[in-house]
């Protein structure tokens, strides 16, 4: 048996023999996408409001059930736009249990975070630290449907309107999710969605903003563009953001796959829980409510070192053993990074920080077969056993030691 090859009972555990990653994109058959690419060579449109993005702009307003929808090259700069555009200051309430970028989209704006705690079944903002925590220069709360699970919607939504609040979403996991079977782009004044090569969904690189006041696509659409609203008229300093023809084609071949796509990590989730439910110290997320439809976008399970006999990390690179490598998101906290230390947190952020030192998320991605996701299971499996035996025999020896001594 070599180092990357264990043993449970009888049932010998191999490591892959090509490297897994927590994503991979899908991509449409390259002769596909070739015919597409013909078009674009065609017209030698290659950005600025090209013939290809506004297709995709509609494919895009049909799929969300909207016409308030803003196209850009990537999630972090829609985000950031959103929140100029929708005239954010002051102090923004808002989750550490994030990527960095949502944090960032605050600081390019001058905004100061507030962070409060998240809730434990979905890791997403616990709306009553949200609640404690506004302040007379509060103007906005910035939530994250983390992992794609939808926040406390109608906690957030009556928080807001109570104090005046406006209520924004980091959608950046939740493309395709609905609730109630309505669109998660339909909830709170304004959600920014990644389509990033590493989400479920993607167009290379890209983002999205829905918004339900259409007064504000305007003010987007100048903000990505220079500023511009005319060939000699720029109406504020805006920047350069915009969605160009090749991601606006990869995003409408992909989403044609969308649902198959959201189907297939169904089954991959399925196939890790099945493996995992009964593994003591591995946590699977809460089962989220009925009226959720998910789109399975991350696999994330929380490691208690007690119960599980391994830490996070030592699983987290032991794993790396078997070409296997997971995820540390959200780790650190974003408040926790060097260059956040410098905010005062008044929140213990109890809740996120017990996640960030168990949260660890597993690969997933529509051609990971579900083989691939019991193996993976598996491993998981057989290096807690492994830990156990081997201390087994450490108390063992130091049983049989005092023995000899006496
Ligand atoms: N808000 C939230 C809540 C977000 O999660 C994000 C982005 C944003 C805002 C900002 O949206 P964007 O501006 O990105 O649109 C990745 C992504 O770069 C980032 O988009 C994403 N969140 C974050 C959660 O994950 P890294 O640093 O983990 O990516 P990286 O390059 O290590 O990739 C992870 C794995 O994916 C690799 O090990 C292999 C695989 N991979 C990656 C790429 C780029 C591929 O197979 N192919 C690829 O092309 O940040």
């Amino acid at each position: 048996m070599n180092k990357h090859t264990s043993e449970i009972g009888v049932i010998m555990i191999k490591a892959f023999d090509r490297p897994i990653y927590v994503t991979r994109p899908y991509l449409p058959k390259l002769e596909l996408f070739c015919e597409g690419l013909k078009e674009i060579w065609d017209s030698r449109w290659l950005t600025n409001n090209g013939p290809v993005l506004r297709r995709f702009t509609r494919q895009l307003s049909n799929y969300f059930e909207t016409d308030n929808v803003c196209l850009f090259n990537n999630g972090t700069l829609a985000l950031q736009i959103g929140l100029q555009g929708m005239g954010i200051s002051g102090e923004v309430i808002t989750t550490p249990f994030t990527f960095v970028a949502t944090t960032h989209a605050l600081f390019w704006n001058k905004i100061r975070p507030v962070f409060v705690d998240i809730e434990p079944d979905y890791y997403t903002l616990d709306p009553d630290k949200v609640e404690a925590a506004i302040t007379p220069w509060t103007t906005a709360i910035l939530a994250v449907h983390v992992f794609g699970h939808p926040c406390k919607l109608n906690r957030l939504a009556d928080i807001a309107r109570r104090h005046n609040l406006k209520l924004i979403y980091d959608a950046a996991h939740a493309f395709g999710v609905r609730v109630g079977n309505k669109s998660i782009a339909h909830f709170g004044d304004m959600s920014m969605f990644s389509f990033h090569a590493t989400k479920m969904y993607h167009s290379l690189e890209g983002g999205m903003l829905t918004f339900q006041d259409s007064g504000v696509k305007k003010t987007f659409d100048y903000l990505k563009n220079f500023g511009f609203k005319s060939e000699t008229e720029v109406v504020m300093p805006g920047t350069n953001a915009k969605m160009n023809e090749m991601q606006a084609l990869m995003g409408s071949m992909v989403l044609k796959h969308i649902d198959e796509n959201i189907e297939k990590r169904r089954q991959i989730t399925a196939a890790y829980r099945e493996r995992l439910k009964e593994v003591p110290g591995i946590h699977l997320r809460t089962e989220l409510p009925k009226d959720v439809s998910y789109n399975y976008a991350y696999m994330p399970v929380e490691v208690d070192e007690r119960e599980f006999g391994v830490s996070r990390d030592k699983l987290y690179e032991e794993l790396k053993k078997y070409n296997i490598y997971t995820r540390r998101y959200f780790y650190p906290l974003i408040c926790d990074y060097s260059c956040y230390r410098s905010v005062s947190v008044k929140d213990p952020l109890t809740v996120a920080r017990k996640v960030a030192s168990r949260i660890l998320i597993l690969p997933i991605y529509c051609d990971l077969s579900l083989d691939d996701a019991q193996q993976i299971a598996d491993i998981i499996i057989a290096i807690s056993s492994k830990e156990s035996n081997r201390q087994n025999t450490i108390a063992a020896t130091k049983i049989e030691d005092k023995r000899t001594e006496k």
